[in-house]
């Protein structure tokens, strides 16, 4: 079957875009529009010409699987495909539903008008892949929107909903019958003479102050964390002002063509596909249908539970919230009410939105009217005993089709299965605070989960906007069991005489939003403090927990609440601590640990090193399928920099032998057991391979 459909209705031609799952620009895509045009432009039967995508969207862009291929070089390239339709002396029409993103916006915006269905939404999200939206994106987007709109559309990526892009400019007129409709326009433009393409329409970017780009960097610049694509995007914007057309697009492509080199280029595109492939389950046959969720109650109405109702709200999902503790239950409810209401405030929901979401949580005080729900998610505090007690009441009390989910972080999933009589339909749902934001879902499959809860979760997971990743069981899962080292070797970093500053800038210029001892300053002490006394309890002989923490909280310092902790804080502000630095000195010398200083580099290796070689043990274990889904994890659970492609990308990336030779070293100074190497790390060491090659070795035994 043709990739692009050509037929004529009333004297225009319809070009309709069939290459699914989202109409890519493929060079068969293209090469298939370039075919259309030109017999339409032919043909003296037409008049007009209308592009169109089939299925649920118009262009999702360039087809990223090219990228790299022959393909993505071969004529026609979306520019000559571009420069054909801007030349087409018959009106073309981008009539757009779904999404327009990318290339697929930048082929729309060399249409001579562009009209949408009020659903629609448009886009230039390269910047997410590392990318500038190098098919004259960055300057076509600013002659209809004018600079300013164009520099936040363009280096955040957002999308854009029809409604708003038809108010910037982006798009001539919202429609309704989509077809029928854009026909109708390309016959009115055909009637009164095909207008001017954008690229010739300069009144907007014509004489601005270039003050407007240098507050635009100063301004969100902060946001980049180590990104370079953002940069890159208000250079071109800015030589979109000064240049003549055709050199800017000579500059946007010299610039497009360094960042498809670039290091980040390659570590967000395979974050992308990353994020999919870590939707796919090997032995959960992609044939079976998930359980469609109507309803769900959440148990427990503190703020994980809170946040959890607020996901689900958000996504369109009625949700009941449930405690017996009424003032609880109210106080609950009352922070997401406030948590709503400070949206509002920022502008980024409407008050339709605010009664429309708030108004599918329904505060709930007992078990007895749990009939129709399809899903319960319990988020009450980590007690093995009072976990099993509430999924006992929810096997009584929900239909025997219902999936029964745990927000635990750590503890036995099979443990609490065992409390219901529908083991299969057990699984953990462990979301990450504040859960209404952060889009990491660890979903955690006990010995007994079934292959249908499995598959529901994940479709669920990616229906309420998360990214969700499944894990097996174990302390901690794949995110936190990998956690602990990165914190508790800052720690042993401070005792051997590395600074509180040093370790953080080195971890927030790697594009950590906080470095480690900044979080546990945030987050407070007295929490960790009882998570060691728990976790002392099962430590290898042969590791020896740091104790700064404890000595920080004897000393009153229990981070930001107490202006104090391994900084000083004057309101927000953080500020060096001498004080701080002497209590570490006297706890190094009283474990009689000499003291001396880091290179940035060593601090680098010794921060995220560790997290490399335990990644690769829970790849030994089965507890993560895939390196790639511990990535996902860490980029969304953990503010890992998705320019890095995820830890266990950057650790291929800088070389296992590197990892491998910190393991070593921490292995030594740690603890073997531990802290030393994974065998998987040094079998692919050993024999020069990556992750990829990872099941075949731990399938032969390792
Ligand atoms: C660009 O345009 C550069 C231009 C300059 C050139 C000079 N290509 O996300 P989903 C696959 S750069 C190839 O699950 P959704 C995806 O891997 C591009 N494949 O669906 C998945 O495959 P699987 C700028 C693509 O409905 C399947 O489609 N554009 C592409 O939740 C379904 O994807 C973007 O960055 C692609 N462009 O969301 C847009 N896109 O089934 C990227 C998707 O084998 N795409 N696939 O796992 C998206 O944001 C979303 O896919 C979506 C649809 C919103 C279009």
């Amino acid at each position: 079957m043709s990739t692009v459909d050509y037929a004529v209705q009333s004297s225009v031609a319809v070009l309709t875009v069939a290459y699914p799952p989202v109409n890519a620009l493929s060079l068969a895509v293209r090469a298939g529009l370039g075919e259309g045009v030109a017999r339409a432009i032919a043909d003296p039967a037409v008049k007009a010409i209308v592009v169109i995508g089939s299925g649920t969207i118009f262009i999702a862009g360039a087809d990223i699987s090219e990228f790299g291929t022959p393909n993505s070089a071969a004529e026609p390239r979306l520019q000559t495909l571009q420069a054909q339709f801007e030349a087409s002396p018959k009106p073309i029409v981008a009539a757009i539903h779904g999404t327009a993103l990318g290339g697929g916006l930048e082929l729309a915006l060399t249409c001579h008008a562009r009209v949408a269905v009020q659903s629609a939404k448009v886009g230039l999200p390269e910047v997410k892949l590392g990318l500038l939206p190098g098919a004259g994106g960055t300057i076509r987007l600013p002659r209809l929107t004018g600079v300013v709109v164009a520099l936040e559309a363009i280096t955040t990526g957002r999308h854009i909903g029809a409604v708003e892009a038809n108010k910037l400019g982006i798009v001539d007129a919202i429609v309704f019958d989509l077809k029928a409709d854009a026909i109708g326009y390309a016959l009115k433009l055909a009637a009164e003479g095909t207008p001017p393409p954008v690229r010739d329409r300069n009144d907007k970017i014509t004489g601005v102050d270039p003050k407007v780009f240098a507050d635009f960097r100063a301004r969100a610049g902060k946001k980049w964390r180590g990104q370079i694509a953002p940069a890159r995007i208000v250079d071109v914007i800015e030589a979109a002002t000064t240049r003549s057309f055709d050199d800017a697009k000579a500059f946007e492509n010299e610039q497009f063509k360094a960042l498809m080199e670039s290091d980040q280029r390659k570590a967000l595109i395979h974050y992308f596909f990353a994020e999919r492939e870590a939707r796919k389950i090997p032995d959960v046959p992609a044939d079976i249908k998930p359980l469609p969720i109507r309803k769900v109650v959440v148990i427990g109405s503190g703020l994980m539970g809170g946040g959890i109702a607020m996901s689900f709200a958000n996504a369109g999902i009625p949700v009941k919230l449930l405690d017996i503790d009424a003032e609880a239950l109210a106080r609950g409810m009352g922070v997401i009410r406030k948590t709503y209401e400070t949206s509002l405030s920022r502008g980024s929901i409407t008050q339709a939105q605010l009664d429309e979401r708030f108004g599918r949580i329904e505060p709930v005080g007992g078990y007895d009217d749990l009939g129709d729900v399809d899903m319960a998610i319990e988020a009450v505090f980590e007690d093995m005993a009072l976990k099993q007690k509430i999924f006992a009441l929810l096997d009584k009390a929900t239909p025997p089709h219902a999936i029964l989910g745990t927000n635990t972080s750590s503890l036995d999933i099979d443990q609490i299965a065992s409390a219901t009589t529908r083991p299969d339909k057990v699984i953990g749902a462990h979301f990450f605070s504040p859960a209404n934001v952060m889009k990491l879902l660890e979903a955690v499959r006990g010995s007994k989960t079934s292959a249908e809860t499995i598959a529901t979760v994940m479709a669920l997971g990616k229906q309420i906007g998360k990214a969700p990743v499944l894990a097996g069981n174990c302390d901690g899962f794949i995110g936190n069991r990998m956690l602990q080292y990165y914190t508790v070797n800052a720690e042993y970093m401070l005792e051997r005489g590395a600074t509180p500053e040093q370790i953080d800038r080195v971890a927030e210029q790697f594009g950590m939003a906080m470095g480690p001892l900044a979080m546990r300053d945030l987050a407070g002490m007295a929490q960790a403090v009882n998570v060691r006394a728990v976790r002392k309890l099962t430590l290898p002989a042969d590791e020896r927990m740091p104790e700064l923490v404890e000595r920080m909280v004897e000393a009153g310092r229990i981070g930001q609440k107490s202006s104090a902790g391994f900084y000083r804080y004057d309101g927000r502000e953080r500020l060096p601590d001498p004080a701080a630095l002497d209590l570490i000195r006297a706890e190094a010398q009283r474990q009689g640990i000499e003291q001396r200083s880091f290179t940035d580099e060593e601090i680098l290796a010794r921060l995220f090193h560790p997290l490399v070689n335990e990644g690769a043990k829970e790849l030994e274990e089965g507890i993560a399928i895939r390196a790639s889904d511990i990535d996902v994890a860490w980029v969304n659970g953990y503010g890992f920099p998705v320019h890095t492609g995820g830890p266990m990308f950057w650790g291929e990336q800088i070389g296992l032998d590197k990892v491998l030779a910190t393991a070593r070293t921490l292995g030594a100074e740690n603890g073997q057991t531990r802290w030393g190497p994974s065998r998987l790390l040094e079998r692919l060491v050993a024999e020069g391979k990556g992750w990829k090659d990872a099941p075949a070795l731990i399938a032969a035994g390792l």
